[in-house]
């Protein structure tokens, strides 16, 4: 029989992220055990995520952990995931977690699952793995080169991130080290494209250089190995006009939702792309089906389109709108919808990518997630602490692990 441990100390406090913005973070302990998680932060947001605080920011998140959640919390086994997610949902009672904060649920479930783990003297992504029922693995890096949209100033591409993978890396440091070279190789094939470019970077990391869209595309592919896949985040509901139904680019205008899915097609056909992300705003279900029909090759990965709901993702599943899917835990809350989602994923073989937010901290949890749910890629950059901080952490998780996990697959769609 497992011991039970119960919850004896509870905290939160603000910290700050990697926009400077600050963030939530809780800590629980039990004896001499603690835990502690911080909340990643979006900036181009699904319409349908839960609210990350109320409406009076953090200092009121961390306000009604104290009021509400801790209170709950304390005496509560920190193994029983199911009965804290519930309770959280409970306390909160908004169904968005409008009152105590989708990032206040987040760090209190994914730190409670931590405890546990460390309780249990078993490293986190087993824990998830026991929860989830689903065979863990080591996912593949997938990080993005270069980019603009949300995530950079005026000049920079509207496509909010260019991505790489590896297909064929047989350790996860081959994969990793391999991203950092076709960064590097990007960076300085924009430094002999644009003399006055000063390097200057994104949230994530990737180059945020004055070019459009195609010739930005051009050149990362031009400075890809043979062994790396490229593909693209468009994150369209970020140059969504809704009231205009029309997409608006910098450089090229304004494009109906005809031309712009006839373009975007047109760069994935022209360029060999293996994953477009949010390639429609995610109300156009029809345009990611159409896509899904006309490039059977790429990975069509909805984000803002299923926003990690388990309901969403059997509905664009079932209806041939993806093929691959976005986990992203601070968009439902807790660990168990993320659990649930990631499940729903697997049942539908849709590939799954666990990924980070454009605010980060060196929190590394994610990567234990992404292994425990068996994700076959985990987005979270190439360069940059909080970046590298996953991606370290997957190399320890490997090591460790001595033989017991794999590398995942990305299956061709
Ligand atoms: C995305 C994410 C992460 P954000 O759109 O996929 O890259 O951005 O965290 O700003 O929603
Ligand atoms: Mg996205």
């Amino acid at each position: 029989m497992t011991q039970s441990f119960k919850i004896e100390r509870a905290e939160a406090r603000i910290v700050f992220d990697s926009r400077g913005s600050q963030t939530v973070e809780v800590e629980l302990g039990s004896g001499e055990v603690s835990f502690s998680v911080a909340a990643p932060a979006g900036k181009s947001r699904g319409g349908r995520e839960v609210q990350a605080y109320p409406s009076n920011g953090v200092a009121e998140a961390v306000k009604a952990f104290r009021e509400m959640v801790r209170p709950r919390l304390l005496g509560a086994d920190p193994a029983d995931q199911r009965a804290i997610d519930g309770m959280l949902a409970e306390i909160d009672g908004s169904g968005d977690f409008s009152r105590i904060g989708g990032n206040t649920a987040y760090s209190v479930s994914i730190c409670s699952a931590g405890l546990a783990s460390r309780l249990a003297g078993k490293p986190l992504w087993e824990h998830v793995a026991k929860l989830s029922g689903l065979r863990p693995s080591i996912p593949v890096p997938l990080g993005n080169v270069l980019g603009g949209g949300a995530h950079a100033g005026r000049g920079a591409p509207d496509i909010q991130e260019i991505l790489v993978f590896h297909t064929a890396a047989r350790t996860p440091s081959e994969a990793v080290e391999e991203n950092i070279a076709v960064h590097r190789r990007v960076g300085e094939r924009l430094s002999e494209m644009l003399p006055d470019y000063g390097g200057g970077k994104g949230d994530e990391g990737a180059y945020a250089p004055p070019l459009d869209d195609e010739t930005a595309l051009k050149a990362v592919k031009e400075s890809a190995g043979g062994l790396v896949a490229v593909g693209l985040d468009v994150a369209a509901n970020s140059i969504y006009i809704s009231g205009r139904r029309v997409y608006r680019y910098r450089r090229m205008g304004e494009m109906d939702r005809a031309r712009h899915i006839q373009y975007i097609e047109r760069l994935a056909t022209s360029y060999g792309l293996k994953y477009l992300e949010d390639p429609v705003e995610e109300n156009d279900w029809d345009g990611f089906r159409m896509l899904r029909s006309r490039l059977p090759g790429t990975l069509i990965c909805g984000d803002d389109l299923v926003v990690t709901r388990a309901d969403l993702i059997r509905e664009a599943a079932a209806s041939g709108a993806i093929n691959a899917v976005i986990l992203k835990p601070n968009q439902v809350g807790t660990l168990s919808a993320t659990l649930d989602a990631a499940a729903e994923a697997e049942r539908w073989k849709v590939v799954k990518v666990v990924s980070h937010r454009s605010g980060e901290t060196c929190d590394s949890s994610l990567a234990h997630i992404a292994v425990g749910v068996g994700a076959n890629l985990i987005k979270s950059g190439i360069v940059g602490g909080e970046r590298v901080a996953k991606a370290n952490e997957l190399l320890r998780i490997w090591e460790r692990a001595a033989g017991r996990l794999e590398m995942s697959r990305v299956a061709a769609p």
